[in-house]
């Protein structure tokens, strides 16, 4: 089989199996332990390498690549201190269930496990964090083993798949066929099962529906929202993934979140079905395993998820339907819509309350800076295909609750919570997509974790905007502080540097806005400008969440200590 074929280094077959899965970008630090697989780049231009400034960073854009595309985000970073930077990538593709490749430096194989320079076991490194973890020990496994990484990153749950090259393995040449490109094995809900799940949904009063999770292609999501529509069913959604229901649609009520609306909360409590589609239903979506009862749900429970082992953990369902989004959602928007709902007013009061939320909570004073008044100015402003991205903190609070998401619009946040995920995904969304606006929010902690890779963005010639949200804090671990231990500030407060100086450094666009009536104009100006930019928003420390001041936190924390 391999008589007539050209003899190929270990790197050139990794190279070549790549682009026999189709793959078109890659994200990447340098090192020694990988050059072979480097030098076969130099021959592949139809991969576009992007060099990165840290492998934190690097991690993340193949993340959001993978969430934004769906195709596995492809990451190369070398062995022991590389391989540990891109870590936190790594776990956040693990929890948020997105498709990744990484190819990992390894030291040659002879020098195996005298602890050689820069070595680690990645399979017990990456253990807990990876979906799967290889080493191709042999040159002619490369096509093999680079597609098994492929089709287990993208079937069943995603996840991400780490693949280790030893570097005399990459130098050895051999004659092997690649094969690609990669097909994700999903599941299909079986006949008997869409007859229980309509049966249930029939004999319920107060049903609410919850997606989540990764799998959606645009054309899945239109297909449940139409199926919620057509069945009068509120549709909710799971921490971070408000992109899946269009939120202007009668059906949408909301997100479960950290932020998450106490209305919202109350109705999922008092709901007698639920239909969890796509999601794990997590320990944040779950308000801390309070929204059902473990392992009995106390109510009848729907679950629909990609992979067996997610149905039945944590919570019992009444119905699992093992199915891929795609292929649930179009069963789903196929089947006959139950007549004349009872629960329509349900559905009617539920997005009353997800709508009387959108008007911004009133602070008072009224602050120079009103930061409800600019989220609803950006909610208007936002083009339909617009793609925001997040990181993790307090701030997020804002573009959760006050944006409204629809495809191909686009939500790229880390479930895992990540801090420095904002600005590599949004680096990478505006990669992907130059022709769209792409914004990434970050506090003034998470941005100065990964902040560096907007010179990454001002080389590849593209320019994401960051609204960065200035309280000189890591606000959220203060707010907790503050619940906890009233007044004992400790380990939270923080000095910045000149956020728009150093934009300018970078080569970007850097605004600083103090008032309302400054944003519009600094957003304007940075769109127009089409390099990276940072807006800085000087914030009142006080406004800790959309909804409460760190004052009123500290009151309702003493008061219960003295009561
Ligand atoms: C990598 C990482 N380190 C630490 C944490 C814990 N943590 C969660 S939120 C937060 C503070 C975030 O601060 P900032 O980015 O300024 O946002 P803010 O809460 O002030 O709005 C911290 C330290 C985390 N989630 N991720
Ligand atoms: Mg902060």
């Amino acid at each position: 089989m391999t008589a007539n074929l050209p003899l190929m280094s270990g790197g050139q077959l990794v190279v070549a199996a790549l682009r026999a899965h189709g793959v078109g970008m890659a994200f990447s630090v340098a090192g020694e332990s990988y050059l072979e697989v480097l030098d076969a780049l130099f021959d592949a231009p139809e991969i576009r390498l992007i060099t990165c400034r840290h492998e934190g960073g690097a991690a993340f854009m193949a993340e959001a690549y993978g969430k934004l595309t769906g195709e596995p985000g492809v990451l190369l970073v070398t062995r022991g201190p590389g391989a540990c930077n891109a870590s936190i990538g790594v776990h956040t593709a693990f929890q948020d269930s997105t498709p990744m490749i990484v190819l990992v430096g390894q030291v040659a194989r002879h020098q195996i496990d005298r602890e050689a320079f820069q070595e680690v076991d990645f399979r017990k490194m990456y253990a807990p964090l990876a979906k799967w973890v290889t080493q191709i020990d042999l040159a002619e496994r490369v096509p093999e083993l680079i597609n098994q990484a492929f089709q287990v990153a993208t079937s069943g749950r995603p996840g991400p798949v780490v693949v280790a090259l030893p570097e005399d393995m990459l130098r050895d040449r051999r004659a092997a066929a690649v094969a690609g490109p990669y097909h994700p094995v999903r599941a299909h809900p079986g006949a008997a099962d869409l007859d229980e799940l309509r049966r249930l949904v029939a004999a319920a009063d107060r049903p609410i529906m919850l997606v989540g999770g990764s799998g959606w292609s645009d054309s899945a999501a239109a297909d449940i929202a139409r199926f919620a529509e057509a069945n009068q069913l509120p549709a909710c959604c799971s921490f971070r993934r408000q992109d899946i229901v269009d939120n202007r649609l009668g059906c949408f009520v909301g997100d479960l979140g950290t932020g998450a609306a106490p209305a919202l909360v109350a109705r999922f409590k008092a709901a007698d079905l639920v239909l969890a589609v796509g999601a794990r239903i997590g320990e944040i979506t779950s308000q801390s395993y309070t929204l059902l009862g473990v392992p009995d749900p106390g109510k009848t429970l729907v679950h629909v998820h990609a992979a067996a082992e997610e149905l039945g953990r944590v919570f019992r369902p009444t119905l699992a339907i093992q199915s891929g989004m795609p292929e649930f959602a179009a069963a789903a928007a196929a089947l006959e819509p139950i007549a004349a709902p009872r629960w329509r007013a349900w559905r009617e009061a539920a997005r009353a309350e997800y709508e009387a939320g959108l008007a911004p909570t009133a602070f008072a004073p009224v602050r120079a800076l009103d930061l409800g008044q600019v989220m609803v100015w950006l909610r208007e402003r936002l083009p339909d295909d617009a793609i925001v991205t997040s990181d993790a903190g307090n701030f997020s609070g804002w573009p959760n609750r006050f944006l409204q998401y629809r495809r191909p619009g686009r939500q790229l946040g880390p479930t895992s919570g990540a801090m420095g995920y904002g600005v590599p995904a949004a680096v990478a969304a505006k990669l992907v997509h130059p022709e769209r606006v792409v914004v990434g929010f970050c506090g003034d902690g998470g941005f100065m974790m990964t902040g560096q890779e907007l010179i990454t963005a001002s080389g590849e010639g593209v320019g994401p905007i960051i609204l960065l949200f200035n309280n000189a804090m890591y606000g959220t671990i203060r707010m907790h502080q503050e619940r906890r231990f009233p007044g004992r500030v400790v380990g939270t407060a923080l000095k910045n540097p000149d956020f728009a100086a150093l934009a300018a450094a970078y080569g970007g666009f850097g605004a600083v806005v103090a008032r309302t009536e400054e944003f519009a104009p600094a957003f304007e100006a940075a769109l127009a400008s089409r390099r990276p930019a940072i807006i800085e928003l000087q914030i009142d420390p006080e406004i800790i969440t959309t909804r409460t001041t760190l004052t009123a936190l500290r009151r309702q924390a003493e008061a219960a200590g003295a009561s």
